[in-house]
C-alpha cells in the first residue's frame, strides 16, 4: 500500500465553509512523515487556507518533485488534481499544465534540495516567466528523504547531526525570487500558523508567480544544536516584518485601521491584504527595498519572515503572451489546428 486513507467519519457539527465543505474535505491520506516533521504543519496550514477561502478542491492542481516535502501533497487536498513529478522537475510540469489550462489553481510544493540544487534552473525560469501559481519550498536545509545531507540552502557554518560543518555559501531562494521578478514573495516558519495560513491564502489569491520559502525543521536530521534550521534556532532568530490578514472581495469590510500601524493593499480581484507593520519603514510594494532589507537582516543573523513583497496589479504568463482565454481541452479541432493556410499566413508575417 503506498498511502493510508483517512477514515471519513467526522463530528456531525464540524463547521462548513461557503461551499458546504468541512475542513476534512480538504485533507488527504494519513501522513507517513516522521512525527513532528515541519512539513506536516505546512500541509495542515494549506488545508486550513483552502478551507477558509472556500476553494473547490477539484479546481486545484497540486504538483511536486521528489523528497519528503514533495510527498506531502498526498496528505492534503485528496480531491485535487495531483502530479508527483521527477526530482526538480515540478516547475516545468506545472508551467505546462498551467499553459494548457489556466482555469485551475496551481500549487507547487518542493523542497530545498528539489528547488535549490537539481531543480535550480527550473525554479528560476518558472518564477521569471510569471507562471500563475503558489510555489512553496519546504526548507529544512537538508535532503531529508536521503538521510540528511546538507542542501544548498544550509547556512555556511551550520553543523550537521554528525558534527560536520558546512563550508559552502547558502542559496537564499527568497532573495532570488525577488531578483527574478516574483510578484508575491514571503517567508514563514512551519511552527507559526498565525503567520503562515494568511500568507498562503494571500499567495493563492495572487495572480502571478507567488513564492513562499517556509522554514520547516527536519526533526530526524536537522533539529540539533548547531543547526540554523532547527525549531529553537528559527524561533530565536525570527524577525517578522508584518502580520497579514486576507479579506476577500466577497466579505463585508468592517475593519478599522489605525493610521501608521496598518498598511492595506488592494489586490486585482478586489480583495484586501491588511498588513500590520512591525518594521515601521517597511514598504511591501518596493522590490529593491525588500532586497536590501533582506540582505541587511541576513548579515545580522536574522531570518526575516512575513510578506516581503507584493505587486498588487501583477500580470502572469498568459497576459505576457496574450494566450487564448479558454483551456486547450475546451477548444475544438479547428481552433486547435487552424490549417495550412493560417500557418502560411503566420510564417509570412514573420518574414
Ligand atoms: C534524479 C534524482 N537524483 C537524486 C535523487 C535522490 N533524492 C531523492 S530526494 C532527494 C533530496 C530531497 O531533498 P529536499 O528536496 O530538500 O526534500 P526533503 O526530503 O528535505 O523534504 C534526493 C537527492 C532522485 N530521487 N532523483
Ligand atoms: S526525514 Fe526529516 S524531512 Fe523527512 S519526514 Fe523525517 S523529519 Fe521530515
Ligand atoms: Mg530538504
Amino acid at each position: 500500500m503506498t498511502f493510508l486513507p483517512k477514515p471519513k467519519l467526522h463530528h456531525p457539527e464540524l463547521a462548513e465553509n461557503e461551499l458546504g465543505l468541512t475542513r476534512r474535505d480538504y485533507e488527504g491520506a494519513i501522513s507517513t512523515l516522521c512525527a513532528g516533521c515541519g512539513h506536516d504543519s505546512i500541509s495542515a496550514a494549506i488545508v486550513r487556507a483552502c478551507y477558509e477561502l472556500s476553494l473547490p478542491p477539484h479546481r486545484i492542481a497540486k504538483l511536486s518533485g521528489i523528497g519528503c516535502s514533495s510527498k506531502t501533497p498526498t496528505y492534503f487536498l485528496g480531491a485535487a488534481h495531483g502530479f508527483n513529478s521527477v526530482h526538480g522537475r515540478m516547475p516545468s510540469v506545472l508551467t505546462g499544465a498551467n499553459l494548457a489550462n489556466r482555469e485551475l489553481i496551481y500549487l507547487g510544493v518542493s523542497g530545498d534540495g528539489d528547488s535549490a540544487s537539481i531543480g535550480f534552473g527550473q525554479f528560476g525560469h518558472s518564477i521569471r516567466r510569471g507562471v500563475n501559481m503558489l510555489y512553496i519550498v519546504e526548507n529544512n536545509g537538508v535532503y531529508g528523504l536521503t538521510k540528511g545531507q546538507f542542501s544548498a540552502t544550509a547556512d555556511s557554518g551550520a553543523k550537521n547531526k554528525r558534527g560536520l560543518v558546512n563550508q559552502d555559501e547558502p542559496i537564499d531562494l527568497v532573495g532570488l525570487a525577488l531578483q527574478l521578478g516574483a510578484t508575491f514573495v514571503g517567508r514563514s516558519f512551519s511552527g507559526d500558523k498565525t503567520q503562515l495560513v494568511p500568507l498562503i491564502k494571500a499567495a493563492l489569491l495572487h495572480k502571478g508567480a507567488a513564492f513562499i520559502d517556509c522554514l520547516s525543521p527536519c526533526v530526524a536530521f536537522n533539529n540539533h544544536a548547531g543547526s540554523t534550521k532547527s525549531f529553537d534556532y528559527v524561533r530565536e532568530h525570527n524577525e517578522a516584518v508584518n502580520f497579514l490578514d486576507v479579506i476577500t472581495g466577497r466579505e463585508q469590510i468592517t475593519a478599522e485601521y489605525e493610521p501608521g500601524s496598518m498598511e492595506v493593499v488592494r489586490t486585482h480581484d478586489g480583495g484586501l491584504l491588511k498588513l500590520r507593520k512591525l518594521a515601521d519603514d517597511y514598504d511591501v510594494t518596493d522590490r529593491v527595498a525588500a532586497m536590501n532589507f533582506l540582505q541587511h537582516h541576513r548579515s545580522r543573523g536574522e531570518i526575516v519572515t512575513g510578506l516581503l513583497y507584493v505587486d498588487p496589479v501583477a500580470e502572469d504568463v498568459h497576459g505576457y503572451h496574450n494566450t487564448v482565454d479558454r483551456p486547450l481541452n475546451a477548444l475544438d479541432d479547428a481552433e486547435l489546428c487552424p490549417g495550412s493556410a493560417q500557418l502560411a499566413k503566420l510564417n509570412a508575417s514573420l518574414r
